[in-house]
């Protein structure tokens, strides 16, 4: 009678272990998951865009409505700028000063930019075009 009271105290013991041993895990996976979201969202994907005489490198650039990026527009020759009105976009970098801003597009569709910076005789086409995909 005595061993049977054990045997069930220590079935029920091992029980509890088990259970808590699969509570812990869930715990884990939950703060591992949560963990992503949270390095996801503070690490914004980086696009950098080279600019020089007349041209943006790469001149068409991809991104999700919504989706925060970190843009950063560098010059490879003189003072450059890239402004979009329709999407409130407006840097402007010269030689050994790249700009950086975190840019979310909030409307989807496909937007020129264009240099604003007089940087010479082309400047006037020198464009890029940001395609916004919903
Ligand atoms: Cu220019």
């Amino acid at each position: 009678m005595q061993g049977c009271a054990l045997n069930l105290f220590a079935e029920r013991d091992s029980m509890l272990k088990r259970v808590a041993l699969i509570l812990a895990s869930i715990t884990i996976a939950i703060a591992g998951i949560s963990a992503q979201t949270v390095l996801a969202s503070s690490t914004p994907r980086r696009i950098e865009i080279t600019a020089k005489r007349f041209t943006y490198d790469p001149d068409v650039i991809t991104l999700k409505q919504g989706e925060t990026v970190l843009l950063v527009l560098k010059s490879d020759d003189v003072s450059h700028g890239l402004r979009i009105r329709e999407l409130g976009l407006d840097l402007k970098t010269s030689k050994d000063k790249p700009a950086e801003k975190l840019f979310t597009p909030r409307k989807a569709g496909d937007f020129v930019g264009q240099c604003s910076v007089f940087c010479g005789a082309n400047h006037a086409n020198m464009k890029i075009t940001f395609h916004v995909a919903e």
